[in-house]
């Protein structure tokens, strides 16, 4: 299948609106004469993605109860039991703070199946819910629309639980549960693939590491994105390469400064692309020259983690955090898709509500008044002289798509904005007519200061919107673009804001650890670096080992005798996934002779979301030594490998 979104393919229906428009002419007979498009454009589809802006991610599978972040597949389909579920309470939280879709993972990596599908037993009619005659996507479907939302799926094509993982039987199942899910739930405007696939797992009960060819196996643009194509044409395909919208490249709901909605996926080593097997060098800023329209999707849960861990309770992002990645994201092109994470009875947490109400209230307030509303505009150029249809007063109307537009040729117009009164604000909105592709190099923005004009901002890439935020408020009457651009301009919307304060205070309380000042090391396996750096309180350094065989063990005497409640590890966050720890065993002893392991397990998702670790122990541990001993790493191909360490705490409360 080609990527549908590129230019040739496009191209026809832009003929026939061209075509149209020559037929219609203007009141006065002259011919309108839009600009040609630029570069590869929107599908409708995508430009209904660009306008929804805002959308959530719901992971409750299995996992929640396990309190993971990657169910290894092995939970009873019994575990799967949250009493008090209620995704009414979730859509209106999300719908408070402006979100405008929903996403179920009908499925995670534990291949536990959220409807009742014919593929497997492992599905929720097999769970005491709604005594096993529930089907949780519909659900979720149903309170989404209720509040005015679009609806979309995540289906995980690894799944850590079916004995055929692998296999064509497999992949044939994946593609039926997309068919099932494209049947019964109404339009969709997304379905969502992750990259993460192929690693360890359960795998009907066979415990085993197994690895796809991650370009070939789910035949994506031969058999499996067809059905998409067939089944949803609404809705746009998200991967790490699109084919529709792609990832940023990182979980922190962030895209660079400079992100362009055109990019030609490739792999890594230059061939074929595919989810989980991409050059990621351009994930995050596009290229100028890509070949196809597929912008950035920025993912981020509200928590620490994508699932629900009662330890991240006063982790949750506060709404002047959400309100920073909103401009970081929405504010530079992209879509910022935010993790919610119900807990175990079915709810989101009151901390997650009430951040949620207070980004909205934000979000709303911001953007309630344009204080560019009643200014004045002189552009350099007009399209044809034709100001109705081409002028700049097509800026201020609530039209993404009408536009002020120069003649060809005038690929560097100024627009001088006169506010009339001085006006404060700390936000510039741009945005262009997608319709006509991405068209703007950059944009300078200046004020009148003294009898001068003075530079206040600049920005790239700006397509469907572009936020520029000051440092500081200022205060002005009047300010002038200067516009860059290889063919004529079609600028949409010009609009200034202030930032409205939030009043949003969450005090959750943070966990307690042992004093690490007493701290000996008494038998280190690992060679080279500074373990002083893994207990030294800073998050920017890392104790970093040598390259050595695999598994590894330190040993610590706490100095005195504690009741250990869980520990904790912090990944290095230089953004290198070198030494990342991902299967660890952690033991304790009273004496430093007789050992106990009290906790064995995996750290999921690691290295696109390296966030702190936390293991609870059951029951709790009396112990003055411990010893943390690390099997494998994140990046390793093989046994032999560096660990690395930023902050390593022993937890008592
Ligand atoms: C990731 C997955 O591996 C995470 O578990 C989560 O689902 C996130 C949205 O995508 O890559």
């Amino acid at each position: 299948m080609e990527y549908r979104n590129s230019n040739t393919f496009i191209r026809p229906t832009w003929l026939l609106a061209l075509l149209a428009m020559a037929a219609c002419g203007t009141p006065n007979g002259q011919l309108q004469n839009e600009p040609e498009p630029y570069g590869p454009v929107p599908t409708a589809a995508q430009l209904n993605w660009h306008e929804m802006e805002l959308y959530c991610l719901i992971h409750f599978t299995p996992t929640t109860f396990q309190n993971k972040e990657w169910g290894f597949g092995d939970a009873p389909a019994n575990s799967f039991n949250p009493l008090h579920f209620d995704p009414d309470q979730i859509a209106k939280a999300a719908k408070s703070a402006g979100f405008n879709g929903l996403i179920s993972v009908a499925k995670h990596h534990d291949g536990f199946c959220l409807w009742p599908t014919k593929t497997t037993d492992y599905n929720i009619s097999h769970s005491p819910w709604r005594n096993g005659r529930g089907d949780m996507v519909k659900e979720f479907m149903e309170a989404t629309r209720k509040y005015g939302m679009q609806f979309g799926v995540y289906v995980s094509a690894w799944d850590r639980h079916d004995a055929e993982y692998g296999n064509e039987k497999y992949a044939e199942a994946y593609r039926e549960q997309l068919r099932e899910l494209y049947h019964g739930y109404g339009d969709l405007f997304t379905s969502w693939h992750d990259g993460a696939n192929g690693g360890d797992g359960y795998y009907g009960g066979a415990n085993e590491m197994r690895r796809i060819d991650r370009s070939t196996y789910y035949q994506w643009e031969e058999k499996t994105w067809s059905i998409t194509r067939d089944m949803q044409p609404g809705a746009v395909i998200f991967s790490d390469i699109g084919p529709d919208t792609r990832w940023v490249g990182n979980e922190k709901g962030i895209a660079p400064e400079t992100s362009w909605a055109t990019f030609t996926p490739i792999g890594p080593g230059g061939g074929k692309a595919a989810p989980g097997h991409v050059d990621d060098r351009f994930l995050g800023s596009g290229q100028r020259d890509g070949r196809h329209w597929i912008p950035a999707e920025c993912d981020v849960p509200l928590r620490p983690g994508w699932f629900y861990h009662p330890e991240q309770d006063h982790q949750v992002k506060t709404p002047d955090q959400l309100f920073d990645l909103y401009l970081k994201s929405v504010g530079r092109g992209a879509a910022l898709n935010l993790g919610l994470a119900p807990n175990t009875e079915g709810l989101l947490h009151p901390a997650d509500v009430a951040s949620l109400a207070g980004f909205g209230k934000k979000l709303t307030e911001t953007f309630a008044t344009n204080l560019a509303a009643d200014a004045k505009f002189e552009a350099s150029n007009v399209r044809n002289g034709h100001t109705d249809h081409f002028g700049p007063n097509n800026l201020l109307d609530d039209d993404r798509y009408s536009y002020w537009a120069t003649d060809d040729g005038e690929t560097s117009p100024q627009l001088v904005v006169e506010l009339g009164t001085g006006k404060t604000f700390d936000l510039i909105r741009l945005r262009e007519n997608i319709k006509l592709g991405q068209r703007l190099d950059s944009v300078l923005v200046d004020s009148w200061e003294g009898g001068t004009w003075t530079p206040l901002a600049r920005a790239t890439s700006i397509g469907s919107s572009r936020i520029i935020p000051l440092e500081k408020p200022i205060t002005t009457q009047r300010l002038r673009l200067r516009l860059f651009a290889p063919v004529p301009v079609a600028l949409s919307d010009f609009g200034l804001f202030k930032v409205a304060a939030s009043s949003y205070v969450y005090d959750g309380a943070e966990r307690n650890h042992v004093d690490r000042a007493d701290w000996q090391l008494i038998n280190n396996g690992f060679e080279g670096g500074d373990p002083a750096l893994a207990i030294d309180g800073r998050d920017d350094t890392f104790w970093l080992t040598a390259d050595t065989d695999l598994p590894q063990q330190v040993t610590i005497d706490m100095g005195h005798t504690h009741t250990l409640t869980g520990f904790s590890y912090l990944p290095r966050q230089d953004g290198d996934a070198t030494g990342l720890v991902s299967r660890y065993t952690f033991a304790t002893s009273s004496d430093g002779d007789a050992w106990k392991t009290i906790a064995t397990g995996e750290f999921s998702n690691i290295v696109a979301n390296p966030i702190t670790q936390y293991v609870a122990f059951d029951g709790g541990a009396k112990a003055r030594y411990f010893r943390f001993t690390v099997h494998a790493t994140a990046n390793a191909a093989g046994k032999r490998s560096p660990v690395s360490i930023a902050e390593f705490n022993i937890h008592n409360d």
